[in-house]
């Protein structure tokens, strides 16, 4: 199997976290695509290839302009402001307030555009998220033209960045952009299989109306995780979009056979859904020492998912969200697409 990675991801290096109430060093950090890397070296599973741009064409074509404006202009913005640190989104047009004006000051701007305070943006986090959704779009372009699998070593992930929302470490939504782009390619039907510990929110909202895009998502119970505002089961999706969109929360301390449960029904929607192309959002935060997750799969439970994936037959593109557990997320990872293609 082919991997797409660039360079330019690590170019996202904030300072730091808010967690837990005190400012920790970031766990979305560029070690996990190093440690990746070497797994995948050592595993020889394939040739490692750098993507090349596709500009902001297929990003317009998911999130809004001024969203990816904002985005382009933020910290330099900010640096004009004369503000120190890194862009912090700190107030939020919440409820009992308006939300339809956006401000004009950096700091209410950041605000209106993210939906958690964890994200700081840095120097190179607009160039960092450009180069991830170029691999995300690789990577399916090499699905769609060769009929092989692919994953796209993503960096920032992106399955939490909404229309018009960055956060929980997403910027542009990799899965959203690639999943469109293959519809744009003349594809009538995809399917994203959202397999990360969280729920993936931004993916959810940008489809939420539509049938040509199913989501499906196994992730914490928004009661119990984060991004606890989304991801509940009777969200279904909307007009044309209902019934295209499956949650699947599960309670804290999952271990693998409830969690294969829930996954083996997605993929019997899956299947009757008839996808063209199947998108995996690989997060490989569900695994048991996991430092911010909940659930209790165990290295070995990866690879076994790896391969009941591979049943469906569909083309895949596999794209890294998250995984935090940074000295086994190579191995995990690595699992997956081995069971994938073992199979
Ligand atoms: C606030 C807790 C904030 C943020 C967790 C973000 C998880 C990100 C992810 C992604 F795949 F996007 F990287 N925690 N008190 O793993 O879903
Ligand atoms: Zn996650």
């Amino acid at each position: 199997m082919l991997t797409f990675h660039s360079p330019d991801t690590q170019l996202r290096q904030p300072a730091s976290e808010l967690h837990g109430g005190e400012m920790v060093s970031p766990f979305e950090c560029p070690a996990r695509v190093e440690i990746i890397l070497r797994h995948l070296r050592a595993s020889a599973l394939g040739e490692i290839r750098a993507p090349h741009s596709y500009g902001l064409d297929p990003v317009l074509a998911v999130h809004d302009r001024g969203y990816v404006d904002f985005l382009a202009g933020c910290w330099d913005t900010w640096q004009s402001a004369g503000l120190p640190g890194e862009p912090t989104p700190s107030v939020w047009p919440s409820r009992r307030m308006r939300g339809d004006r956006i401000p004009e000051h950096i700091d209410g701007k950041l605000g209106y555009y993210a939906l958690a305070a964890e994200t700081a943006i840095c120097a190179g986090t607009f160039a960092a998220a450009q180069a991830s959704k170029d691999i995300a779009l690789a990577a399916t372009d090499h699905v769609l033209d060769n009929a092989a699998p692919a994953f796209g070593l993503c960096r920032p992930p992106g399955h939490h960045a909404a229309s018009d929302q960055f956060g929980g470490y997403c910027f542009f939504n990799n899965a959203a952009i690639a999943a469109q782009h293959a519809l744009d390619r003349g594809l009538s039907r995809v399917a994203i299989l959202d397999v990360d510990y969280h729920h993936g929110n931004g993916t959810q909202q940008i489809f939420y109306d539509r049938d040509d895009v199913l989501f499906l998502s196994l992730h914490g119970d928004p009661l119990e995780a984060f991004p606890y505002f989304l991801g509940h089961a009777d969200e279904t999706g909307s007009g044309r979009g209902a019934g295209y969109n499956v949650n699947y929360p599960l309670p804290t301390g999952t271990d693998y056979p409830r969690w294969c449960q829930a996954l083996e029904q997605a993929m019997q929607r899956i299947g009757d859904y008839r996808p063209e192309l199947l998108i995996v959002s690989l997060g490989v935060d569900t695994y048991e020492h996991d430092p911010i997750s909940a659930f209790k799969l165990a290295s070995d439970d990866f690879g076994d998912y790896g391969r009941r994936l591979a049943q469906l037959g569909l083309p895949t593109v596999f794209l890294l969200e998250g995984g935090y557990a940074v000295e086994e997320i190579g191995r995990n990872v690595v699992k997956v697409l081995h069971g994938f293609e073992s199979a």
